[in-house]
C-alpha cells in the first residue's frame, strides 16, 4: 500500500511539472474581430492558410502555410515540417526538424486559416468556441519536458460581443533551450471563423486614449502640487 501511495504522489508531482512546462503569456497589440465561431470542433484537415514560422539556432527562420485534407493537414517547408491529425483540442501536433539546425521557437498564424487560438481560460468563453486549450509542449522523444514560453498575442472577439479573453489570432513559442531532436508534439485547441477572410483588426478608439492620456497628466500634475 506504502508503494501505492508513493506512486501516486510521483504522478501527482510529474502532472505538475508537466503542466509548469510551457509558461503562459498574453498580450494585445491589435484586437481583432470576427463575425463568429463556426465550429470549435476543428481538425487539422480545416486550417488551410495558417501560417507557420520556424526558427533555427542558425539564425535562418523558414515560413510554410497548412495544407489540409480529411481531417489532417501539414505545413511543409525545406527545413520543417508541422502536422496535426484529428479534433486539435484532443489531439497533439508534430513539429519535425528536417534542417541540420537545432529549433530554438516558432510561431501560427491563424488569420490566413480563418482560424483562432483558443485558450484554456476563461472557459467556455466566448459564444462558439466551447473548451479551449493553452498551448503545452510535450517531451522531447527522450522522456524530457520541454520548456518554453508561450505568447499570445491579437485577441479576437466577436463583432456582437465584448471581448472575453479566450481567443487568440496568433502564438509564438520560444523554446527555453534549442531543441537538437528529430521531433516533438504540443497541444494547442484551434476553432474555425464562420466566413471566410472576416478576421479584421478592430481600430485603436483613438479618442478614448486621449482621454486617458489628459486624466494621467492631471492625476501627475495634482499629485505635484
Ligand atoms: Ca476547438
Ligand atoms: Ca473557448
Amino acid at each position: 500500500m506504502k508503494y501505492l501511495l508513493l506512486g501516486s504522489s510521483i504522478t501527482t508531482i510529474l502532472a505538475g511539472v508537466a503542466s509548469a512546462a510551457t509558461t503562459i503569456v498574453a498580450i494585445t497589440p491589435q484586437l481583432h474581430e470576427t463575425t463568429g465561431i463556426a465550429t470549435f470542433s476543428t481538425d487539422g484537415g480545416h486550417m488551410t492558410g495558417l501560417e507557420v514560422t520556424v526558427r533555427f539556432a542558425d539564425l535562418t527562420s523558414e515560413v510554410a502555410n497548412w495544407s489540409g485534407s480529411g481531417t489532417s493537414g501539414s505545413a511543409t517547408g525545406v527545413k520543417f515540417k508541422l502536422e496535426q491529425a484529428g479534433q486539435t483540442f484532443s489531439q497533439p501536433w508534430t513539429l519535425t526538424n528536417l534542417s541540420g539546425s537545432p529549433i530554438l521557437g516558432f510561431s501560427l498564424d491563424g488569420h490566413p486559416g480563418d482560424t483562432v487560438f483558443d485558450r484554456t481560460n476563461p472557459s467556455h468563453g466566448t459564444t462558439g468556441s466551447d473548451q479551449g486549450k493553452d498551448l503545452q509542449l510535450g517531451n522531447d522523444g527522450m522522456g524530457s519536458e520541454i520548456l518554453g514560453t508561450a505568447t499570445y498575442s491579437d485577441a479576437v472577439k466577436l463583432k456582437t460581443e465584448a471581448l472575453v479573453g479566450d481567443l487568440y489570432l496568433r502564438v509564438n513559442v520560444d523554446l527555453a533551450t534549442p531543441y537538437e531532436g528529430t521531433s516533438f508534439t504540443f497541444m494547442q485547441d484551434t476553432d474555425t471563423t464562420q466566413f471566410i477572410n472576416d478576421l479584421t483588426a478592430v481600430p485603436e478608439p483613438s479618442t478614448g486614449l486621449g482621454v486617458g492620456l489628459l486624466l494621467s497628466a492631471a492625476f501627475f500634475l495634482r499629485r505635484r502640487k
